[in-house]
């Protein structure tokens, strides 16, 4: 991307409604914009970063086996009703009456949905497990959107949807997913902490909330210091190797870690004070096991082994993909700017041409914009150097290669790292080599 052609307003002042840094600096480096209350417009910079997380979760989920499908934002309220969950979900589900009077909803989560498609589609045990998902648009009308994307009241989930022939069945599924999860946000760069948490409106009786520690978080949680100190690679596990899920899981879940909601303060208290660890995290993702709680009232049956009927067991698995971009900036960021992670950036390298005209900046920065193969942003306008500085650091793509005349003129650039600040002078094709 050229920046003097780029559509990337980015803003010189701090917007006075963003209170953390995260949806000051998406609207500061012009990644997305309000369109309505909770309702934002993606800009290049930012839909670019949603694009890579949504790789990630992607190919995360389709690692643990789980098969990608897409269902509709719109859903008939018939659905619901069956479910017991029409009146139930309240004032945050978004109602919509098409032109003939039917109800229908902008659905805020899909387990009806799924669960239809699986009814009419799946009757033997043979064919189970099941794991569906899709990465889709929800709504819900939250009383309080804020702190911009993180929680909007439009936003984009991956949700997924287990169905298993019973219990043990679907503790596999569950354990699948949670390792889906861990290494999903290891390879976005967020160290996340499984948490017994609430079913909610959901419902079910196990549920982890994934949760990053910031202190703008909106969930007071509870962990044993053992989560600091944990030194695994959660790629070392296979998802396919009961051993290896069952290994996984007691890591993840022996020791305490809770939200508010689960706050077990006897448990809590056999715990050494110097082991206690509190303060505020930011959910990520959500998993839940709820058994029947779909498949009984939505009268949905397999034949089982000895030629019976049976409820298959099901899970929900949720990763809020649009709020994870502003998790990554509130995990990494400094006064300047966002520091982007390589995995989820949505260029890896900045060229600041700092002097426009001067004929060897310019064959130079063609040579790199051209090198880079559409993984740079080129700043190519005539403002200052400071200018171009500052929004370098403010957008925060993990290399900056500065082209001033005087290096220019003997064939150097200097190199800079975003997240250490560290500096190096280098020949073009060597600057090349180290961003690797
Ligand atoms: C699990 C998948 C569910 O909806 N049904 C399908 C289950 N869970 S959840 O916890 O309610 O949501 C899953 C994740 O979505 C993100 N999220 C949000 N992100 C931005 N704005 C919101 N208003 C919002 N609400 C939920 C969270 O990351 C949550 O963990």
């Amino acid at each position: 991307m050229r920046l003097s052609h780029g559509f990337v307003p980015t803003l010189k002042e701090t917007p006075a409604e963003a209170q953390i840094a995260s949806h000051r600096l998406m609207l500061r480096a012009g990644l997305i914009r309000q369109t309505s209350a909770g309702i934002y417009a993606w800009l290049p910079l930012g839909l670019r970063v949603l694009r890579n997380i949504e790789r990630i979760v992607r190919e995360e989920q389709d690692r643990v086996g789980a098969q990608e499908i897409l269902m509709p934002t719109i859903q008939p309220a018939e659905l619901w009703r069956e479910s017991g969950r029409y009146d139930d979900y309240g004032k945050e589900m978004l109602r919509i009456t098409d032109r003939h009077e039917r109800e229908m909803l902008y659905g805020p989560t899909n387990e009806e949905m799924v669960t239809d498609l699986f009814r009419q589609a799946v009757r033997s045990y043979r064919e189970l497990p099941q794991i569906l998902y899709h990465i889709q648009w929800k709504f819900r009308d939250e009383v309080r959107p804020r702190f911009g994307i993180m929680r909007g009241r439009e936003f984009l989930m991956k949700d997924a949807y287990s169905f298993d022939l019973d219990h043990a069945g679907a503790v596999v599924s569950y354990r699948k997913m949670m390792l889906a999860y861990m290494r999903t946000f290891q390879r976005i760069g967020l160290q996340a902490i499984p948490m017994e948490a609430d079913t909610g409106p959901i419902g079910g009786d196990l549920s982890h909330e994934f949760i990053i520690l910031a202190p703008t978080g909106e969930s007071q949680v509870y962990f044993d210091a053992a989560f600091e100190e944990m030194d695994y690679f959660s790629a070392e596990f296979s998802p396919t190797n009961p051993d290896d899920l069952e290994r996984f899981f007691k890591l993840m879940t022996t020791h305490y870690a809770a939200t508010d909601e689960k706050h077990d303060t006897a448990r809590w208290d056999t715990l050494a004070a110097d082991r206690k660890r509190e303060g505020r995290g930011i959910e990520i993702g959500h998993i839940f096991y709820f058994g029947t709680r779909y498949t009984k009232p939505m009268n949905t049956t397999v034949t089982g082994p000895d030629g019976k009927l049976v409820h298959p067991e099901m899970g929900s698995y949720g990763v809020g993909v649009s709020r994870l971009v502003g998790a990554v900036i509130e995990a990494s960021h400094d006064d300047n700017g966002i520091i982007w992670p390589d995995t989820v950036a949505p260029y890896k390298a900045a060229i600041l041409n700092l002097k426009v005209g001067d004929t060897a900046c310019d064959a130079i920065c063609e040579k790199l914009y051209a090198a880079l193969d559409g993984n740079a942003v080129y700043d190519d306008r005539t403002d200052r150097a400071g200018a171009k500085f500052a929004d370098a650091d403010l957008m925060g793509h993990p290399w900056q290669i500065v082209v001033g005349p005087r290096g220019a003129a003997s064939g150097t650039v200097e190199l800079k790292r975003r997240a250490t600040g560290e500096r190096v002078e280098l020949s073009v094709e060597d600057a090349l080599a180290k961003m690797g």
